[in-house]
């Protein structure tokens, strides 16, 4: 197995505190897997779905009070209040193990602990990094195998010496009470309980690529960002990739592997990543990225074969459903994915459901599970080490009224701004009330690893450091009219206000100068073949004065929680933007 001695004294460390029966490692073999497969069928912890229709797939079910990530209990624990800063929740490292190891104490006796060695990144990257997840869930390690390169890769990739992030999770009686999802940037160190549903649980994920990430990346010079990466190669043959940061649920997966309308001619599209991204200045001074994961842990409502095909062609084998519900036939369903629901399904929390039952057959945060090679579009550069030359990053979030469809910033420090003044109306991928305007800074307020002024400044230099940056937008896709209803259409259609942001990229698209950025023309964005008028674009493309200048007390507001540690250089960007809306 191993050799590194700091792996196995940990692993006795955390043996002795939770005292498990056995210890089994996993070695990402593939029978293994089909033994646990088989064990977690016997258990009920998972279902096995129709092997013809859907071959190696299966459906999970969460307890009803663990169907999303908790945010009021997770934490962000480093010796000094101020590191996690006025975002975070805090709890002081020694104080915050106490607790845990009273939680954790003797949790897996008459359970198994099994250790996941997996990479977040290509194996052989200079971009990626090994953690260990020690996990009392057939469910966790099973996920773990689809959302990272798992296994004997990973130790091989860790070696003797080498260093990783200890995480670990019990998930004990999943008492809301006492769920916690723990970080201790410091100490490389992630410890979860109480909760087996996905974004709390696959450690890899937020608590690792993001959390300690981002605190890593503060330290060391790069950044791990929640944006998906997708290339794109328009009909001349020219080929470009844009990262996109969007709040939970606002579309990264969606943009990350659209179809494109043919109205545009032969445009390809082909995914990278669509949630996580760590980026570098390569030695050619451009921003580089990586996809950290190996899989999508993708929103099932909604996804069909119009809004997302290639997502539902991923999860078409080797996929595992969370809190979706259960067709006689032994398919899934959720809602959106036909416009005539099954007369009769399983639902979500495993009771018989018809149409007339009045409730939701599948969880609003119900996911999947999906490898990334499953995906018809995925890139040929998914796995190459050095990633991927990142031409465009685009910001945006679920807005009503105010964001207008699409807007450059005028350099990368404005483009700071914009991100860091981002808003978004908040989702079921959070527990909490849905729809509500949140200031969620570049998609990350949940998931930053330390204070976000500082997160801010690091934006701010990250820039100094890049000889040839991205361009930055912002774009809204969720805007709507009077009666609610979205105005733009969407999904592959949002290929038409990318193409004004390669070409603004390459400086060959117009646009015009108001006072929150550059904004097309009504003429700049391909409506042909819409059913959408030119009125309905022009009012998508306005930028109204007197809502921007409220939305300034929103920013303002949200801004005095970082007192004097907010950068003079986002002050100065507040107080620019001010002065242009009063002009
Ligand atoms: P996380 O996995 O939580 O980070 O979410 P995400 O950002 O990847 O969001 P995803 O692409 O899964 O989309 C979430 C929901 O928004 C789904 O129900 C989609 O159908 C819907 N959605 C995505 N893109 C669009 C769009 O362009 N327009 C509209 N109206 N809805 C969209
Ligand atoms: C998100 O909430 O942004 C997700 C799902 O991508 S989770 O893994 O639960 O964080
Ligand atoms: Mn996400």
């Amino acid at each position: 197995m191993t050799n590194n001695k700091k792996l196995l004294d940990w692993i006795e460390e955390c043996k002795a505190l939770t005292c498990p029966d056995e210890i089994v490692w996993i070695t990402g073999e593939e029978a293994q897997l089909e033994a646990l497969r088989a064990e977690a069928v016997s258990t009920g912890e998972m279902i096995k779905l129709n092997e013809e229709k859907l071959p190696g797939c299966y459906l999970h079910r969460t307890a009803e009070n663990d169907v999303a990530r908790v945010e009021s209990r997770t934490l962000i624990c480093t010796s000094k209040k101020e590191d996690a800063g006025p975002t975070n929740n805090w709890m002081a490292p020694d104080e915050a193990y106490a607790m845990l190891k009273d939680i954790l104490r003797g949790s897996m006796k008459g359970r198994k602990m099994y250790v996941v060695p997996y990479i977040m990144g290509p194996a052989s990257s200079p971009f990626s990094k090994v953690g260990i997840e020690l996990t009392d869930s057939i469910y966790v390690v099973l996920n773990m195998k689809i959302m990272t390169r798992m296994g004997d890769i990973a130790l091989k990739e860790l070696g003797d010496e080498g260093d990783f992030v200890k995480c670990l999770h019990g998930k004990c009686n999943v008492d809301p009470e006492k769920r916690y999802i723990v970080q201790f940037p410091e100490d490389n160190t992630i410890w979860s309980v109480n909760s087996a549903y996905g974004g709390n649980v696959l450690l890899g994920k937020k608590c690792f690529a993001l959390r300690i990430a981002s605190y890593m990346g503060h330290k060391e010079g790069w950044m791990a960002e929640h944006m998906l990466i997708l290339g794109l190669t328009n009909p001349k043959g020219e080929k470009k990739y844009v990262a996109a940061a969007f709040p939970s649920a606002c579309g990264k997966t969606n943009l990350a592997m659209l179809i494109p309308p043919s109205i545009l001619g032969d445009y390809k599209v082909e995914t990278v990543g669509d949630d996580i991204a760590w980026l570098r200045v390569g030695d050619d001074g451009r921003l580089w990225a990586i996809n950290p994961e190996a899989g999508f842990f993708g929103v099932a409502p909604g996804t069909n074969e119009k809004t997302n095909f290639n997502a539902l062609e991923s999860t078409k084998k080797n996929t595992i459903f969370t809190n979706v519900a259960l067709c006689p036939d032994g398919t899934v369903w959720w809602e959106g994915l036909t416009k005539e629901p099954p007369k009769e399904a399983i639902d979500w929390l495993g009771k018989p459901w018809t149409p007339e039952s009045g409730t939701k057959a599948a969880h609003p945060n119900s996911r999947f599970t999906a490898p990334a090679i499953n995906c018809p579009c995925i890139s040929p550069e998914f796995d190459k080490p050095q990633g991927v030359p990142i031409s465009a990053i685009i910001f945006g979030g679920r807005r009503a009224k105010t964001a207008p469809l699409v807007y450059q910033s005028f350099d990368w420090d404005h483009g700071v701004f914009v991100g860091a003044t981002m808003a978004s109306e908040t989702t079921a991928a959070a527990a909490g009330a849905v729809g509500v305007v949140r200031r969620d800074p570049m998609a990350m307020i949940p998931f930053c690893g330390y204070d976000m002024a500082d997160y801010f400044q690091h934006w701010i230099d990250m820039g100094k450091k890049i000889p040839n940056p991205p361009k930055i937008f912002h774009v809204n896709w969720f805007r709507q009219d009077e009666n609610g209803h979205f105005m733009w259409p969407g999904f592959g259609d949002n290929l038409r206000v990318i193409n004004w942001i390669l070409d603004r990229c390459d400086d060959k698209a117009s646009a015009s100068k108001t006072a929150i950025g550059y904004i097309p023309e009504p003429s700049d964005i391909n409506i042909d073949g819409l059913d959408l008028d030119m009125d309905t674009l022009k009012e998508l493309l306005s930028v109204d004065k007197e809502i921007w200048k409220s939305e300034i007390d929103g920013i303002s507001e949200f801004f005095a929680k970082f007192g004097d540690k907010l950068p003079e250089g986002i002050k100065e960007q507040l107080e620019a933007l001010k002065e242009r809306l009063n002009d």
